[in-house]
């Protein structure tokens, strides 16, 4: 693969690359390993996995300003978490339900949140991040922070009544939001081309007066990345909200309960073989940025630090029974 123009241009630095290609492999690293925890039953609740997603979370994080801009997401908000800078073992700890986790052990997988990181929180409502999101991005604007938002959810989310009243919104405030679609073909086990009746759900922007930006190939790490610079720029100017669409795939279940009756394998296969991690690695060692041995050895530390976590979310208490009734109320 030839550098993109876009890269010859700007040149993104060497570190910044290897930076992204690490978030990548650290989900999908810590989202295997999830999976094995979650078949020897030792994760309560449900979990949903980014493997195979993880370009279109790590491309559009790395063009914001981590610990400055937010994001809020959905139940499928491994990736995000992990693309924004999380600390593995909190995560984990979190998704075991102990008291060390990132929310005290009271969220689980599907309500993941890091205040300090930026991260205002995962949701299991479908939809539900997007209220919290142009509440977030309305602070911004009457402080004149200068920061942004960006609102992650699915395809499935976009008929859903909130996401109408809050482009609407967004567009009429102008508010410092990027609404972003992670088109990954189905919500559960619906496609969502039987429930939409235009081609892309970025094409709607047009009924808020607001850009929409469609990234066709969302496996493509430096299509996403260069993209999410262009918006990122246009939305910090004050020129109001945009909403991106990105295709992608999971390779896994909607969830850990999903028999996944409703897609063949040869489908699943034909998407395996755009993974966007093997892509971004052939990239990184055609243009030598990197050799296959630096990015093995990546790959090492990587799983190194999500093996760590394990050990240190099972080592870790549950909450107390007490606890139960803390962190209910704001202070
Ligand atoms: C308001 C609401 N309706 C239905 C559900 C059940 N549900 C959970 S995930 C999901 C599908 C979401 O699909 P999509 O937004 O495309 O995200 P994906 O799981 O594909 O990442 C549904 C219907 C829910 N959690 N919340
Ligand atoms: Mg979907």
């Amino acid at each position: 693969m030839a550098k993109t123009n876009a890269q010859k241009e700007r040149d993104i630095p060497r570190e910044k690359l290897l930076e992204m290609h690490r978030a990548m492999l650290d989900i999908r690293n810590f989202d295997n390993k999830v999976n094995r925890l979650v078949k020897k039953g030792m994760v309560p609740g449900m979990t949903h996995f980014s493997v195979g997603e993880e370009a279109a979370s790590v491309g559009a994080i790395a063009a914001i300003k981590k610990g400055e801009d937010m994001i809020t997401s959905n139940h499928r908000g491994h990736g995000q978490s992990i693309a924004l800078g999380i600390d593995l073992n909190g995560m984990m700890a979190e998704i075991m339900g102990k008291a060390t986790g990132t929310c005290k052990g009271k969220g689980g997988s599907m309500h993941i949140a890091d205040l300090d990181g930026g991260n205002l929180g995962a949701n299991g409502i479908v939809g539900g991040g997007m209220g919290m999101a142009i509440g977030a991005a309305l602070t911004q604007k009457m402080k004149h922070t200068g920061k942004i938002v960006v609102c992650f959810f699915g395809d499935g989310a976009v008929n859903e009544g909130t996401f109408h009243e809050t482009l609407n919104l967004a567009s009429i405030w102008k508010l410092p939001v990027i609404f972003y679609s992670i088109n990954n073909l189905y919500g559960i086990s619906t496609p969502i081309k039987s429930v939409i009746n235009i081609d892309y759900n970025y094409q709607r922007a047009a009924a808020y007066g607001i850009p929409g930006h469609f990234i066709e190939d969302g496996n493509d790490l430096l299509a996403v990345y260069n993209k999410f610079e262009e918006i990122v720029e246009y939305v910090r100017e004050g020129n109001g909200p945009v909403l991106v669409e990105a295709i992608t795939y999971r390779w896994l279940g909607h969830s850990t309960s999903d028999p996944g009756k409703y897609r063949t394998k040869e489908e699943v296969d034909e998407w395996k073989k755009k993974d966007p991690i093997a892509r971004f690695r052939d990239y990184l060692i055609e243009n030598k940025i990197a050799s296959a041995k630096e990015l093995d050895e990546l790959n090492d530390v990587s799983q190194e630090a999500v093996e760590e976590s394990v050990k240190f979310a099972l080592s870790s208490p549950e909450p107390t029974l007490e606890s139960a009734f803390e962190d209910i109320y704001a202070d």
